[in-house]
């Protein structure tokens, strides 16, 4: 039996209920096949971003972790690649915070590609019928911030790490005449489950298949 520790975000500015956290709610306790999944939804606050990360590291004791967040404008879930370095936030955090080029890490390494097998989720998301695929950046906000925190705080162990984007939820793109890319959240709960099972069942070195961007 392995454990997967998969986080969602709370509310923030104008994503008043984040389909992230939801979703981290709603497995929180389920078991797919040979795994636990631990549910943990954590604060958009970047002071207190890694202490709540790593309490619920310390409670899961995780396999692997799926970070997740909500990307208001994607058109569909998006397995991160890279996570960067750098705190260069576009809106203040819940605390008023807006740190401007600085470090999630003082003195870590720049960058940390994802240990999830991306390629092999993209595929299970595409024979599920699910839209979805690899993007090249998380952005320079909180969820960029935990998933560098996830990979630091893994690196050098067995323990896989690494980041999920959603969309919207319909609901949040209502009102608006050019209405943001939404899907309904059991789309999105489905494709973060299937992120799951195959970060959770995948063996040896990730699938082959093309899925890079000229930008
Ligand atoms: N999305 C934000 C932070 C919290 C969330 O759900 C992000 O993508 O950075």
């Amino acid at each position: 039996m392995s454990t997967v520790l998969v986080t969602g975000f709370g509310d923030y500015a104008e994503e008043t209920d984040n389909p992230s956290g939801a979703i981290a709610r709603r497995l929180d306790g389920r078991q797919v096949g040979d795994h636990r999944i631990v549910g943990s939804v954590l604060p958009v606050n970047t002071a207190t971003v890694e202490s709540a990360l790593v309490s619920a590291l310390d409670r899961a004791r995780p396999d692997v972790v799926v970070v997740t967040g909500v990307a208001p404008g994607r058109t569909a879930p998006a397995l991160e690649r890279v996570a960067l370095n750098v705190r260069d936030f576009p809106i203040p955090d819940t605390d008023g915070s807006t740190p401007i080029d600085e470090p999630v890490v003082v003195g870590g390494p720049p960058a940390y590609l994802a240990t999830l097998p991306v390629k092999a989720v993209m595929d299970s998301w595409h024979r599920a019928g699910l839209p979805g695929y690899v993007s090249n950046t998380a952005g320079t906000y909180l969820c960029n911030q935990t998933f560098y925190l996830a990979r630091h705080l893994t690196a050098g162990t067995e323990v896989r790490a690494g980041m999920v984007h959603i969309p919207v939820v319909p609901a949040r793109a209502t009102g608006d005449t050019t209405p943001l890319p939404s899907m309904p959240l059991a789309l999105l709960e489905q494709a973060v489950l299937v992120a799951i099972s195959v970060s959770a069942q995948h063996d040896g070195p990730d699938l082959r298949l093309g899925a890079g961007a000229i930008s």
